[in-house]
């Protein structure tokens, strides 16, 4: 059985003997993690008691309209509320430094975007929590919205007590109203359909210009260096398929996860890296030869 490397300075070596680096990083909730906000499997993986990836599919929509948007409605607020962390920092800085290096992140929390990464070395496969759209396809409608709650029926509930205190919704202990469909967020073009987050559940297609510019860099006769798999399971496909198909172009493989058995299907070969612990910490670390130190602004 092969083992992965676990030191920082091999890293390094092979990092700074690459003259035109083609690498890729494959991001995950666990990117965001230390900035605080909760992953989709293991102990954080439940909104109140509903398993987060049962409340990410179109049928759960269809049921339960406002559930479903409560769930994406606190989510952009924390989303709001949290701050990008050094590991977002130095992506961004990875892609300014290193103009081949593409993102594949599959993260939807916008903390890239307010990291300043460039956004043609970004590609959100799931889409994003600050883009909403028409339910139905037909009508096509989508915009940008940061406006928090985005109706007022989606407002945090106030603490009776204490009124500068908003319950945590995500508990369920605290009660959460039933919301009508006609209160959520409408479409203003078919004004026939409430409006949805712009997010990739699981049997929806990812969107096809980010399928086709991941596809054209991973057909580019250059082939691909190295794949950073930082905070994700790697268990949703196609990203986690990604892993492979730069594998066969001859990548080698490091992860960077709190959790030393998510590893890749497929598998440890020689040469891959395993770095355990927090992303926030050691992505900037690992960077560190071709970026620097990481500023965080205040
Ligand atoms: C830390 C840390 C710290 C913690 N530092 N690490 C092939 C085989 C089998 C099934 C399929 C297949 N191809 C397609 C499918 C079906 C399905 C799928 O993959 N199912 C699997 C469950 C098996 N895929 C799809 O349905 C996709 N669509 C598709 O394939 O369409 C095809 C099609 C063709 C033609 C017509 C129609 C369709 C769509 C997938 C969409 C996934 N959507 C979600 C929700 C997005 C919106 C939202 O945010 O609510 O995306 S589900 C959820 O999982 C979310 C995530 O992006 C995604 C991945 O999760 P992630 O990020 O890896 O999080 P976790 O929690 O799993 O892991 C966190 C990790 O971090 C852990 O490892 C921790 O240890 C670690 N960690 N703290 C470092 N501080």
């Amino acid at each position: 059985m092969t083992t992965p490397r676990t030191d920082t300075a091999s890293f390094h070596a092979y990092l700074s003997s690459l003259q035109y680096p083609r690498i890729i990083a494959l991001c995950g909730a666990g990117l965001s993690a230390s900035s605080g906000l909760p992953t989709f499997r293991g102990p954080g993986g439940y909104w109140r008691t509903h398993e987060a990836t049962s409340l990410a599919t179109p049928g759960a929509f269809l049921r339960d309209a406002g559930l479903v948007w409560q769930f994406y409605s606190y989510r952009r607020h924390m989303a709001l509320t949290v701050k990008p962390n050094p590991a977002h920092y130095a992506l961004a800085e990875l892609s300014r430094k290193i103009p081949g290096f593409q993102c594949f992140s599959q993260n939807v929390d916008g903390l890239h975007q307010r990291a300043d990464h460039p956004r043609e070395g970004l590609q959100l496969l799931h889409g994003t929590l600050f883009e909403v759209k028409c339910w139905s396809e037909n009508c096509g409608y989508r915009e940008e919205n940061f406006t928090d709650p985005i109706v007022p029926a989606l407002a945090l509930p106030v603490d009776g007590k204490d009124p500068t205190a908003t319950p945590d919704i995500s508990d369920p202990k605290v009660p959460l109203s039933r919301i009508p469909i006609e209160s959520l967020p409408q479409c203003p073009r078919c004004k026939r359909n409430a409006l949805r987050p712009g997010v990739v559940w699981f049997g929806e297609k990812l969107p096809m210009q980010i399928l086709m510019n991941v596809e054209n860099y991973l057909n580019d006769l250059a082939g691909v260096d190295l794949i950073l798999v930082i905070g994700t399971s790697a268990k949703v496909y196609p990203a986690a398929g990604y892993v492979q198909e730069a594998r066969q172009r001859g990548a080698k493989v490091a992860v960077i996860n709190m959790d030393a058995n998510d590893v890749p299907a497929g598998g440890w070969e020689d040469g891959d890296w395993m770095f355990k612990g927090d992303a926030a910490v050691i992505v900037p670390e690992l960077l560190k030869p071709v970026i620097g130190d990481v500023i965080v602004p205040q």
